[in-house]
């Protein structure tokens, strides 16, 4: 049987060897091999099959990386340099602090809460290997006359529903190539298979029922080459303006750092813009990243229920990110960063062109304005908009994630993900809608064939610095006022007005956006411009959308953050993932709804916004074999942080 590797990525062990910049440089190869050495020397290395799943810097103290930012950044390097390291020992997971200087293990402590560190490669794919020498499901599948060469299985995440946890699990099912490489456009309906992930085996088999095998005709897919060659039209610009040291960029007024790793993927920080008044860069976003992403399905039947994935903790974006195609997936005029994690033995793997930079014009008006009223004169003025692009791509399984930042020159960042791949389709015995009056949980979108509606939530991480640390986030409502008290009276009945509120405690910052007409903003209550008006950005929301489970629903409980679009919080290094670090088998113990309990004041704080593009998917036909690109994002706009337009010569 020659089951196909669910990760695309191109693995290379790493083979380069790059100097550090900048305190928030990824580890590179050379510190990742040096952490692995010294773990496997410690008491830890002589216990049997250590697995290691997660190797990251440790986050740096934040007023350590702004003084040295702030100093002569170039004269000495930074003070410290440490690693935090999870590793699984006898069944046990250990949280490690790993300092390189001293090459020594500064902690060790035992995690015994409930969840689990991210699933390994070697783990997922030993996972898919099982049920091929596996007699039950060999039998199975003659049963249903089929090719066991031909058989492909995936590994997926199996979520929580108020069971007692003693094991990391995951649960297998399996797909039918037969004449196609769209793998999951033809399930193997009815067979559930249960692996003891330590022990690495099968503990549990069900064979419920047979459906048919959908057709492989017309699964397959083919680009029809109509996509313009970006080479050719103008949609590159030039990357005249873009330089790339290391890890650090800079391109027209903006300056930031590009991070990687292997579980949020791109990491933006200490991203600052030039302002031509002042003459002086000032601080913007410390740091973003996506946080987690929660994508439950809606079908509650057996072989599916517990479909209500958390990628990013218990996957990881970056371990899913694929080698980047140029023309495809960047433009000609991209330039391209490797990333690099620790695999399962604690050895470095590379992701070539993992992560592209460009420079990007889109035929897009920047501002633009035709004066007539000079007599004698008509006067057209404006300037095109050209950005800059940060893209990753994470395939996770059938779905690819375009995860883009786009830093714009008026002082605004943009941020979106792009949602493409194939659909997770289920076989059925009804040939086409029409024909049940029963919940079909999807579309039909081929013969036998539904594709199950599930939601995406992506979760963003966004710890502002707007001019400095301290920061209060603002509501400002837009309210209807009756035109009463006007003097002298005039027609107008009515008009509406703002009334900011200055939110003082996170129990108040988190928010479902839409119901009511409101504005979101992080000022710096300690700065004010020429006109006396607070600095700060505005977040401009995308499409509201909220988790529509109910509160007692098992992986409602373990997403709750997704009935609320944004939450905030007070920077604390601890607090990083929005379902808790340790996703897998969460039980909603851990995470921002959960902080957000402690009612911290976060008004004139060093404050984190945690902000969720949702998107409620209900599949169509168009969706196959592969979907159209779907959008969502939001953005972050300066107001009033600038004393008048930045994109205007001063
Ligand atoms: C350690 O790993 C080996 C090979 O994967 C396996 O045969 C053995 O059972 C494992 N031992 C324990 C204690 O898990
Ligand atoms: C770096 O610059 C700062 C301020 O200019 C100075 O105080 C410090 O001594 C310098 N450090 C080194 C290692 O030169
Ligand atoms: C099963 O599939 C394999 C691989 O595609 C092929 O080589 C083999 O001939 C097939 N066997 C039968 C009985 O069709
Ligand atoms: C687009 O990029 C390519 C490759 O760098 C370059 O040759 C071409 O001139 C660019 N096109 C435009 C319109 O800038
Ligand atoms: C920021 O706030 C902290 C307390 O919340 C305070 O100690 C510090 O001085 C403030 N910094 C500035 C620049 O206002
Ligand atoms: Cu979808």
């Amino acid at each position: 049987m020659n089951i196909q590797l669910l990760l695309v990525a191109v693995l290379l062990q790493c083979c380069f060897i790059a100097a550090l910049h900048h305190p928030l440089d990824p580890l590179n190869p050379s510190e990742i091999n040096q952490i692995s050495l010294i773990i496997k020397k410690s008491h830890l290395g002589t216990l049997s099959n250590l697995t290691f799943h997660f190797v990251d810097l440790e986050e740096p103290e934040k007023d350590d990386v702004l003084k040295w930012l702030s100093s002569d950044k170039r004269n000495g390097s930074f003070p410290y340099r440490r690693a935090k390291v999870v590793v699984r020992v006898k069944d046990q997971t250990h949280e490690l602090t790993v300092d390189l200087a001293t090459s020594s293990i500064t902690s060790d402590h035992v995690y015994t809460g409930h969840g689990f560190p991210p699933f390994t490669f070697s783990e997922l794919l030993q996972a898919s290997r099982l049920a091929s020498s596996y007699p039950p499901f060999k039998n199975s599948i003659l049963k249903r006359n089929l090719n066991l060469s031909e058989v492909t299985c995936f590994p997926f995440t199996i979520g929580w529903f108020g069971e007692i946890v003693t094991k990391r699990t995951l649960k297998i099912s399996c797909y039918y190539r037969g004449g196609t490489t769209n793998v999951f456009a033809r399930p193997i309906e009815g067979i559930i298979m249960l692996v003891d992930v330590e022990s690495m085996q099968i503990t549990k088999y069900v064979d419920r029922f047979t459906a048919p095998i959908p057709g492989a005709a017309g699964t397959d897919f083919q680009a029809s080459g109509q996509g313009l060659n970006p080479d050719s039209g103008p949609c590159n610009g030039t990357n005249t303006r873009l330089t790339v040291k290391g890890h650090e960029i800079s391109w027209a007024n903006w300056a930031f750092h590009v991070g990687f790793n292997a579980r949020a993927g791109p990491i933006i920080s200490t991203a600052s813009i030039f302002d031509s008044a002042t003459k002086m860069f000032r601080r913007v976003l410390y740091r973003g990243h996506v946080s987690e992403t929660f994508v439950p399905y809606m079908d509650p039947t057996t072989e599916w229920y517990f479909r209500t994935f958390m990628d990013v903790g218990e996957y990881g974006f970056g371990r899913a990110a694929t080698t980047l195609v140029p023309l495809i997936d960047c433009p000609g005029n991209a330039v391209y960063m490797d990333g690099c994690f620790a695999g399962v033995d604690g050895k470095p793997l590379r992701i070539p062109q993992v992560i592209c930079i460009f420079e990007r014009f889109k035929g897009d008006v920047a501002w633009r304005h035709t004066e007539t009223g000079v007599p004698g004169k008509v006067i057209n003025s404006g300037e095109p908009e050209v950005n800059l692009v940060v893209r990753m791509v994470a395939t996770v399984g059938n779905y690819d994630y375009v995860l883009d930042w786009e830093f714009k020159q008026s002082g605004s960042i943009k941020v979106g993900v792009s949602l493409t791949g194939v659909l997770e389709m289920k076989a059925t015995s009804y040939l086409h809608n029409g024909v049940t009056s029963e919940d079909i949980y999807g579309t039909f979108v081929a013969k036998n064939t539904i594709a199950v509606r599930h939601d995406h939530f992506l979760t963003y991480y966004l710890d502002l610095d707007i001019d400095g640390s301290n920061n209060t986030f603002i509501k400002s409502k837009l309210k209807t006022i009756r035109a009463t008290g006007v003097k002298p009276p005039t027609p107008r009945k009515s008009y509406w007005t703002v009334v900011r509120e200055t939110i003082e405690r996170e129990s108040e910052a988190k928010i479902q956006i839409g119901v009511e007409a409101e504005e979101f903003l992080v000022v710096n209550p300690n700065k004010k411009t020429e006109m006396g008006n607070q600095v700060g950005y505005r977040l401009v929301t995308g499409q509201p959308v909220i988790s529509l489970l109910t509160e007692d629903d098992y992986p409602e409980v373990r997403a709750a953050y997704t009935k609320y679009q944004l939450w905030v919080s007070p920077y604390d290094k601890l607090e990083r993932w929005a379902a808790g670090f340790y996703a897998d088998r969460s039980q909603g113990d851990d995470g921002i709804a959960v902080w957000n309990h402690r009612n911290r004041p976060i008004g004139n704080k060093d404050i984190v916004l945690w902000y969720t593009v949702g998107i409620h998917h209900v599949p169509c036909q168009e969706d196959f074999p592969v979907m159209p690109r779907v959008y969502g994002g939001f953005e972050l706009r300066p107001a009033n942080f600038f004393e008048r337009n930045p994109l205007l010569k001063p």
